[in-house]
């Protein structure tokens, strides 16, 4: 019989194995890829472009991004290059011959036009990169901690919503869940609020108070605010990274009875603009239009080479 039970139960146990497997096996930070161009004319030491391209070899030449984040160089130049770490040179010294100094930590070889390579960036810190054939063609990446997965305070700590304080008159409880969670700017964030009495069951209806969000050291948002039936919610859309803190101000009237949260605000440190993707696709065009000529070409090679034999043969 305990033979027949396991008959029956293995596959539906290998399958709950699996899935189990899959779920443990899904990072916790999502990592995101983010496009670095090499422009048309990046190996000419002159190279001094006109708006609305900045003046980088690499754009953009100094890249922040979050571990766990894939790099991908695309090449939109005519001529090979490479992204190799390491300390590159100035514009005359490479012109003078100097070469950069690889640092060993990455190196992609050469690129091709129309070409691309990606690095994926495990461990936060700065990193400098160059061309070996160009060594004058600098830049860097700084790879930033990756953002917890939790919601938490300024500090980086766990919190558990909805969290929860006890009002300094000792009349109220007030708890703050934030949703989303994980507050990024230029997103709408709901801040729920709930108000009870100080045995934390009684729901607390009418109670006014001052919602008030301070960022770098200034008030950048206040509303007044009333629990309708013990809740309230209150939105913003940050539009500046960096911590927060989050006062409740003269809850129930009494200008002393403040409390307050903190989080903090994560910013995009880098999106792919219009002209970037302009520049990629033109560079993917450049290639197929480089095979295509390649392949026209020596389609018209052989096509050429097989009517002369065939006029000579004729002709003898
Ligand atoms: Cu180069």
């Amino acid at each position: 019989m305990d033979d027949q039970k396991i008959t029956v139960y293995s596959p539906m146990v290998v399958i709950i194995i699996i899935i189990t497997t899959i779920i443990i096996s899904i990072p916790v930070v999502y990592g995101e890829e983010k496009i670095v161009l090499i422009p048309e004319r990046a190996s000419d030491p002159s190279f001094d472009p006109q708006f609305p391209r900045p003046i980088e070899w690499y754009i953009p030449s100094n890249l922040k991004i979050r571990a766990g984040d894939t790099v991908t160089w695309v090449n939109n130049d005519t001529v090979q290059h490479t992204i190799t770490s390491g300390k590159g040179v100035s514009r005359y010294e490479g012109v003078t011959g100097r070469l950069g100094a690889p640092d060993g930590i990455f190196d992609s070889g050469l690129i091709g036009r129309g070409e691309s390579w990606s690095y994926k960036f495990e461990k936060p810190g700065r990193f400098a990169y160059f061309c070996a054939v160009h060594p004058w063609m600098i830049g860097v990446v700084i790879v930033e901690q990756p953002i917890p997965d939790y919601p938490h305070d300024a500090n980086g700590n766990r919190v558990t919503f909805p969290i929860m304080t006890v009002t300094p008159d000792r009349r109220y409880h007030v708890g703050i869940t934030w949703v989303p969670s994980i507050i990024t700017t230029g997103e709408r964030i709901a801040f729920i609020n709930d108000f009870f009495d100080i045995s934390g069951t009684i729901k607390q209806h009418l109670l006014n108070y001052y919602f008030v969000i301070y960022q770098n050291g200034r008030e950048i948002y206040r509303s007044l605010g009333y629990s309708e039936r013990g809740s309230d919610i209150k939105y913003y859309v940050f539009s500046e990274p960096g911590p927060i803190i989050i006062r409740f101000e003269e809850i129930g009237g009494n200008p002393d009875n403040n409390v307050e949260f903190n989080t903090i605000v994560y910013g995009e440190v880098y999106e792919v603009s219009d002209i970037d993707r302009a520049l990629i696709s033109s560079a993917k065009m450049d290639t197929m239009i480089i095979h295509t000529i390649t392949y026209v070409g020596m389609t018209g090679l052989v096509v050429g080479a097989g009517i002369i034999l065939w006029w000579f043969r004729r002709k003898s």
